[in-house]
């Protein structure tokens, strides 16, 4: 492939060859010091393998069939893409590469004992689809900590926004400002071989990931505190630091829920919104930054991760509204059907795949069960679960009236102080860059083509159909 391609492209000249080849090398190099890179560069061959197996042996057979409700009803259920990372069944709900939400509470390595399982755990069970051991997840926790800088010109950007200005617009600008350092953008230009694309794409995911608490905790910082940030320990572990970015860090309950929060919002399939779109961005060879900066975008719609931050305020507009903290489950129902009636729907509620209770909703609720049983909102936020699932299906139009994970997020952030809902969905994107740059790297692994799906219009749908139907 490579050599087809400098064949067909003259201006290609053996210094840019020789370019490339040292940047491999140095990605190379580096390695030597880095398990996880260590460990996937050894899966590499296997995989590849297995993948062209199946698209020698099963590339010819059929996934299902496409119906024209499913052209015009948002592509529900096509079977259209490869996501390795996790799986989400209907009714179990999501699995990361395998694994349960509760097995990973059970067998991932938590930083204090019997406590919740890190980010950076998760993300080693992402990238190698094995369980890592302690000292490999330290090993990420500290890789991750030893590249946590900004450009100086990043935090300029970020300080000249208003702080009128969207957290997630903010925290978009400034992932695509960190562009400015992509090593796949510039391995590509020097003429990197395809095979190679995962070495820097790699390498930018982890950049990435570790710049982003810096960016997040700065626009949080920025927008509802002083502006002042202090310095990130090399020691300490993800979201420990994060949480201390944002003013948290000695709060060991927060740091905690962090650690949850960022695992359970990483990853769920390929198919929603903000992994679909990075993966979309990235199939055309648009490196990591550009890739997640187009799926955060995704992310900050209000059917989508924004739902975090509507849900909030939808709470808290009722207990305005109610004069109570405490609303009955008969002002419940009244608010519900008020909402209903004006024709917005009730953030937090439904799922396109889902048709149960989401495991990462029962996640948040053991934990708050656990921490903060007595909290007045957490009361409310359970008889909502009471209420709520029974009033959608009487409207009979909703597939799946349970509740997501973004109807109980929030008032686990506020009762531990994290009052400012508009910044909600900075920390699902930040969490989601876990899993959809996981995936990105095997995006690049397999060689994945760039996506180009057909589109109709609706007239050809029914010239299609219309001579059948007069049969
Ligand atoms: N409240 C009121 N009506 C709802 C509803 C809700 N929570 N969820 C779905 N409906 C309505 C839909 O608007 C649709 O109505 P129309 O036929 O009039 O258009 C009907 O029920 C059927 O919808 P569906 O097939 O069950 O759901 P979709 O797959 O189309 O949409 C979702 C899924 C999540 C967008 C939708 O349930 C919703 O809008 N929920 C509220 C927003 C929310 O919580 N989003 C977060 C999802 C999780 C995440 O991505 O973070």
């Amino acid at each position: 492939m490579f050599s087809l391609r400098m064949a067909t492209k003259p201006a290609a000249t053996t210094s840019r060859l020789l370019s490339a080849m040292s940047l491999s090398a140095r990605f190379k190099s580096t390695a030597a010091s880095q398990g996880l890179k260590d460990r996937l560069r050894e899966l590499i061959p296997q995989k590849r393998a297995e993948f062209k197996e199946v698209k020698e042996k099963y590339g010819k057979e059929s996934l299902g069939e496409v119906t024209v409700d499913m052209a015009l009803g948002g592509m529900r259920g096509i079977k259209g893409l490869v996501w390795d990372t996790s799986l989400l069944d209907a009714n179990e709900g999501i699995r990361f590469r395998g694994y349960t939400i509760p097995e990973l509470r059970e067998k991932l390595p938590t930083v204090t004992p019997g406590g919740e399982p890190t980010p950076e755990a998760l993300f080693w069970l992402l990238v190698t689809g094995e369980l890592p051991t302690a000292e490999q997840v330290k090993s990420v926790s500290q890789e991750l900590a030893a590249r946590a800088s900004v450009p100086q010109f990043v935090n300029d950007i970020i300080d000249s926004c208003p702080s009128t200005l969207h957290p997630m617009s903010q925290l978009a600008l400034a992932v695509n400002a960190l562009q400015h350092d992509s090593n796949f953008a510039k391995a590509y230009h020097e003429g990197i071989s395809k095979n190679d694309y995962w070495d820097p794409v790699y390498e930018d995911t982890m950049d990435l990931l570790a710049k982003l608490p810096l960016i997040a905790a700065r626009i949080y910082r920025n927008v509802f505190k002083d502006g002042k940030l202090p310095a990130i320990d090399n020691s300490a572990d993800y979201s420990q630091n994060f949480a201390t970015l944002l003013g948290f860090g000695e709060n060991t309950k927060f740091v905690e829920l962090l650690r949850l929060y960022l695992v359970i919002h990483s990853d769920h399939e390929g198919g929603n919104v903000s992994a679909h779109t990075t993966h979309l961005v990235g199939s055309a060879l648009s490196d990591p930054y550009h890739s997640f900066a187009a799926g955060l975008n995704g992310l900050a719609g209000p059917l989508h991760g924004l739902a975090n931050q509507e849900v909030l305020n939808w709470i808290l507009s009722m207990t305005k509204e109610l004069g109570t903290t405490t609303p009955t489950e008969e002002q419940i129902r009244e608010y519900c059907d008020s909402t209903l009636k004006s024709g917005r729907v009730i953030p937090g509620y439904g799922h396109a795949v889902l048709r149960k209770t989401d495991p990462r909703y029962m996640a948040q609720r053991e934990f708050a069960l656990k921490h903060l049983p007595e909290d007045p909102l957490f009361k409310t936020v359970s008889n909502l679960y009471k209420i709520v699932p029974e009033i959608l299906s009487k409207q009979g139009k909703i597939k799946n009236p349970w509740p997501n994970v973004d109807a109980h997020s929030g008032v686990l952030l506020r009762h531990y102080g994290l009052v400012e809902q508009n910044y909600y969905t900075v920390l699902f994107g930040v969490s989601r860059a876990f899993g959809v740059l996981g995936q990105l790297i095997w995006d690049r692994v397999l060689c994945l083509p760039i996506e180009r799906p057909k589109s109709l219009t609706t007239e050809s749908i029914k010239k299609m159909f219309e001579n059948k139907s007069k049969l």
